[in-house]
Formats: structure tokens, C-alpha cells, sequence
């Protein structure tokens, strides 16, 4: 049965806000709507889905961006982890020799700053090692501190890989709700559509109108075709099949595939996205080409279990670090890239397309302690 594409759904209604991530730490799991503990939001509340998107609006194909740009707005997302980081070097390390207490000091401030303690140690054995036992000051220490993080980060600053002669490209996108699935999908799209790529997008969580609803008003404005379930709650795999089906058909080059973040339990969710994997392979055995997954970085050390989480279930390829702007545990992505080694493909310093980026390693690190 074909899907309905688009059409024939509700009124555009303001997009409600996504219901916040599920993030105790430690103590992930997948729970039901109603089980959700609220979260207050880290900051005031921006402007939430859609709706905030459209600030961006309209450039359909907007002019490339000076680095200088995205790089001031990286290191204002980053301002609050900078600050936690660099209070406490500048405080220990004024002017001070470099011993046993000082890199004592040094890791507990790393640690703190959720860069995880295999990182931390890490940067304090290079620091041992180079500089043991020298007078340092707090500039020569967030220099070097630079330079180690970008060690650490280079071999997973990954661009995503988009290959349309696929015809389509198939991006499936996974992650907790509220972690950034249907924006990212949205900016993605606007992205590669500015860029000559003709994008789909598939509302594949099923169950949240919202969601659907935020693709459908995401595709008008960027042209994307949007394959919305016929009704509330279908089939989210015989969607994404149907959706690939057309998408072979109709010159799609990127089908960029949403999914639900939480189903009653987990097991639930990893079979509902292990379902959608095997029924796409039967339209493309080479499908999904991407499993992306998003990760809410004010959520801190819960990414990294949500990144375990996710891994048991599906094939994850990739890694998409949201909400770096509200957050002061930007010292994550070093933790998620010391013990995973998995590409970071993007990170999200706001709600515009503009704020979603590839992620590169020297300016991430440089942005982190607070340098030019
Ligand atoms: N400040 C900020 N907000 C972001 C960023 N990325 C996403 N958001 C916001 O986070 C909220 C949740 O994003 P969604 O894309 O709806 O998350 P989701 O994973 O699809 O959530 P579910 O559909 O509930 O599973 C929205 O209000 C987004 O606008 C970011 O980089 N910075
Ligand atoms: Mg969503």
C-alpha cells in the first residue's frame, strides 16, 4: 500500500516542543511517555523545533560561510564548557612549576570538564612527559591542552560520506528523543539541498504526530518530498520501504530517514529499528548507507551509554553531537572519542542550519580552551 506523501495531513500548527531527553545518568533505559522524570531545560527555553529552524529562513541557497563565522558561533556554543575548563587552569597554573600536585590538579580539572578520566590521563601523561618539573603558565598549559585535544579528536573528525550515485543515499537517523534526530535531519536536508542534492525525508516516528508533522513543514520549505505515515502509528518499516521504493524511482539522491527515539521498552526500539534495516535491504542490499545517531550534549556522561545503547542495536556509523550552545559538557565529545573512536560526523551549536556542522578537530579544541 503506498504511503501517504504529504498530503492530506493535518494544518501546519506550531511544532510543540520535543518531550525532553531521558537523561539520568547511569541509568539510561527506554521508557514509556508517561514514565518520562521532566528535565527542566539547561537554559532558558530557545525557540523550539520548526518553528526555530525557520529563523534560518528562507535561503534556499545560501551563500558558502566564512569560516571565521561558524567559528565565533562554535566557540559561543562552547562558551559555558570553556569557562568551566579554563576558570580553574587559569587559576591553578598563573605561574607555577609543574609537578606531582599540579597535574593532579590539571586531570581533576579535565575530569570534571566530562572529558572522562582515559582522556584525562591521557593529556596529563603527554604533559608529564614534555613538561615535568618546568615552570608553566596558564596560557602555555590551555596551548598545549589545545594541541592534545586535538590528538585525541583528529582521527575521529570524520565528514559524513554521501555517495547519491546510491541513488538514493540512505541516511538512517537513531538517538533518544529529545536528542536532535528531526532537526538534524531538517538541517541536513536544507544542507544537501543547497548544495544541488535532491533529499526525502521519511517521518518514520510513526507514533508522534509532532514529528511528523515538523518533516512535513521541514520538507515545504526546503522542497523535500516527505513520506509521512498514512496514519498515526503505521508501520514504520513498511514506510521506509515504500519511501526507498519511490525515492529509486523518482531521482531522490539522499533519503534521510527519521526514527522513533523511545518505544515502551528497549527492546521494542532495537527491534523496530532492526526491522526497518532488513525490510530497506530488501528494496537495496547495501542500505542504510548512514546510521547516524544524535547525542544531546548536555546530557554529559549519559552519551556515552546512550552510544553503548545504541551500538548493541544497530550498526551505528556515525555520530552527531547536539545542543553544544546550552551546554558546559562540550568536554564530552573528547570522552565519546577516546573510548569509541567512532566519526564524529557533526556538531549542533543552535537551531538554525547554520548551527549544525561538520566537526573539526583543531577548531573543536581550540574552541574548547578558549583560543583563537
Ligand atoms: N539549542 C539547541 N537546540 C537544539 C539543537 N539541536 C536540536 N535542538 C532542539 O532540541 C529539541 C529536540 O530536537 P528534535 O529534533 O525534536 O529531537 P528528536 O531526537 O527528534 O526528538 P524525538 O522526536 O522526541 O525523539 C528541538 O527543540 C530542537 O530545536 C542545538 O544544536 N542547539
Ligand atoms: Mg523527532
Amino acid at each position: 500500500m503506498p504511503p501517504a506523501i504529504g498530503i492530506g495531513e493535518p494544518a501546519l500548527a506550531p511544532v510543540p516542543a520535543a518531550t525532553p531527553p531521558f537523561s539520568s545518568p547511569g541509568l539510561y533505559e527506554l521508557v514509556a511517555a508517561d514514565q518520562v522524570p521532566a528535565m527542566p531545560p539547561p537554559t532558558p527555553e530557545p525557540p523550539q523545533g520548526a518553528e526555530a529552524l525557520a529563523t534560518s529562513e528562507p535561503e534556499p541557497h545560501p551563500e558558502p560561510e566564512q569560516k571565521g563565522g561558524w567559528f565565533s558561533r562554535l566557540k559561543a556554543g562552547l562558551s559555558r564548557t570553556t569557562a568551566k575548563l579554563t576558570e580553574s587552569i587559569t587559576a591553578v597554573f598563573k605561574k607555577r612549576r609543574l609537578d606531582e600536585a599540579a597535574l593532579e590538579e590539571l586531570e581533576e580539572t579535565l575530569i570534571s570538564a566530562d572529558l572522562g578520566v582515559a582522556a584525562s590521563r591521557r593529556i596529563v601523561e603527554g604533559f608529564r612527559k614534555t613538561r615535568f618539573g618546568k615552570e608553566v603558565t596558564d596560557e602555555e598549559v590551555k596551548a598545549a591542552l589545545a594541541e592534545a585535544l586535538a590528538e585525541i579528536l583528529a582521527p575521529v573528525a570524520l565528514p559524513m560520506p554521501i555517495n547519491p550515485s546510491h541513488a538514493p543515499h540512505v541516511v538512517l537517523v537513531v538517538g533518544v528523543n529529545g536528542t536532535g534526530k528531526t532537526t538534524t535531519i531538517a538541517k541536513l536536508g536544507q544542507q544537501y539541498r543547497a548544495e544541488g542534492l535532491r533529499c526525502a525525508f521519511v517521518a518514520g516516528d510513526t507514533f508522534r504526530a509532532a514529528a511528523v508533522e515538523q518533516l512535513q513543514i521541514w520538507g515545504e520549505r526546503t522542497g523535500a518530498r516527505v513520506h509521512a505515515p498514512a496514519k498515526h502509528g503505521a508501520d514504520a518499516a513498511g514506510l521506509a520501504f515504500d519511501a526507498l521504493t519511490a525515492a529509486r524511482t523518482d531521482g531522490t539522491q539522499v533519503l534521510l530517514v527519521d526514527t522513533a527515539g523511545r518505544l515502551h521498552n528497549k527492546s521494542a526500539l532495537m527491534e523496530e529499528l532492526r526491522k526497518i534495516i532488513r525490510v530497506i535491504r530488501r528494496v537495496d542490499p547495501t542500505a542504510p548507507h548512514s546510521v547516524l545517531l544524535t547525542l544531546d550534549a548536555t546530557t554529559g556522561q549519559n552519551a556515552l551509554q546512550q552510544v553503548k545503547v545504541f551500538k548493541e542495536m544497530v550498526d551505528v556509523s556515525g555520530l552527531a553531537v547536539t545542543k553544544l550552545d546550552g551546554s558546559a559538557k562540550g568536554g564530552v565529545v573528547v570522552a565519546l572519542a577516546q573510548e569509541f573512536g567512532l566519526p564524529v560526523h557533526f556538531v549542533g551549536v543552535g537551531e538554525k542550519a547554520a548551527d549544525l556542522r561538520p566537526f573539526e578537530a583543531r577548531d573543536y579544541a581550540r574552541g574548547l580552551v578558549g583560543l583563537e
